[in-house]
């Protein structure tokens, strides 16, 4: 008989991979799930409670929220609260990150970064979305944890994952050893281990991309779309073209299948439409670990520098033959030069361009 082994189990039994661990971590990933768990239930039934829809407020980005995210953001927030092991929270639906004050968290050491409710535009027609989260361990040693703390680059990450509230319910996450799944089982109330050391293929033959973007796209991506859609044998081209529009889910179907994840620049967003700080980078730490890569175009998502919470970049993240294809191509044909660099430094800014 197959013996199921729990969230909590897992993370448990995994500690002692950090032999200075004193289960901080173990209980901050407990939280999250916990969270998970309870967002879940509303997502599940969100066509029947007078929680779909607009909430009737914009978050920072200029994005009308919905009445899920607001839920998202309040559920995640709360466990971080009681859970004491966060002493800033930093959510993409707030203008600015959140100190977690009181006693139970004066001696927290760890920052998330969380996206609650990431392509909750789909809620409404009832297409999965998702969760993104990210750990980092503070850097200032005394007082009040600062913004210092949260904008670290990616490598500084100790833990990421994912939850995707489709089909069924899963939660996905590394702490930089390998990356596992583990499917909701509401029976029990419990994420069971269902996908142990997942491995995102070298090769794939799925592209996903908005392509009414196409004719603002980099040269070097317009390249790439052709590159997909030749014949070729050999190379199992045509690929096919998947775009469900929450980046939770295409990602997480790439990871099974294989696949390229591309947002290059638009016309609306010249530095790219997704956050580095709770999109890009947990997504590119769990790839990289899951074997895969992730990059700009030009340059490693992890070791791109983080000057903004709310900082753009653009992404092409997947199967690691396709993305250095995606790369090559953009070497030859979309090239980065120097002011164009310090350019788009600004424009990761919003110092200059326009942001959406
Ligand atoms: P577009 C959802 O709003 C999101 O942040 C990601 O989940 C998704 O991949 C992307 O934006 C979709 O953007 O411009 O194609 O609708």
């Amino acid at each position: 008989m197959q013996v199921v082994k729990t969230l909590g189990q897992f993370i448990i039994e995994k500690q002692n991979d950090f032999p200075y661990a004193k289960g901080e971590l173990s209980r901050l990933l407990r939280d999250i799930g916990i969270a998970a768990k309870i967002v879940n239930r509303e997502v599940n039934k969100a066509g029947l409670m007078d929680i779909l829809g607009d909430a009737g407020t914009m978050n920072i980005q200029g994005e009308c929220q919905k009445k899920l995210d607001v839920y998202a953001n309040e559920q995640f927030i709360s466990a971080l609260q009681s859970g004491g092991e966060c002493c800033i929270v930093a959510s993409e639906e707030n203008d600015e990150f959140i100190h977690i004050e009181g006693e139970v968290s004066k001696n927290a050491k760890y920052i998330v970064a969380i996206d609650p409710l990431d392509g909750s535009s789909n809620i409404d027609v009832n297409v999965a979305v998702g969760t993104i989260f990210s750990i980092y361990r503070r850097k200032t040693t005394e007082g009040k944890a600062t913004i210092e703390d949260v904008l670290q680059r990616g490598t500084e990450q100790v833990a990421a994952g994912y939850v995707i509230y489709g089909s069924s319910t899963m939660l996905v996450y590394t702490t930089g050893k390998g990356v596992n799944g583990f499917t909701l089982d509401p029976s029990i109330g419990e994420f069971c281990l269902s996908h142990p050391e997942m491995k995102i293929p070298a090769d794939g033959t799925i592209y996903s991309i908005n392509e009414g973007n196409y004719v603002h796209f980099p040269d070097g991506v317009k390249k790439y779309l052709k590159y997909c859609q030749v014949e070729d044998v050999d190379t199992k081209r045509p690929y096919t073209s998947r775009y469900i529009g929450s980046m939770v889910a295409d990602i997480h179907r790439n990871m099974i299948k294989g696949g390229i994840f591309l947002y290059p620049t638009t016309a609306s967003a010249p530095s790219g439409k997704l956050r580095l700080v709770y999109e890009c980078n947990p997504m590119s730490f769990i790839i990289e670990q899951a074997g895969g890569r992730a990059t700009d175009g030009f340059e490693r998502i992890l070791d791109k520098e983080v000057v903004g919470l709310h900082q753009r970049s653009c992404i092409f993240i997947g199967s690691e033959n396709m993305v250095r294809k995606v790369e090559e191509l953009m070497k030859e044909f979309s090239p980065r030069q120097g002011a164009d660099k310090v350019e788009a430094k600004l424009e990761d800014l919003g110092v200059i361009g326009g942001i959406d």
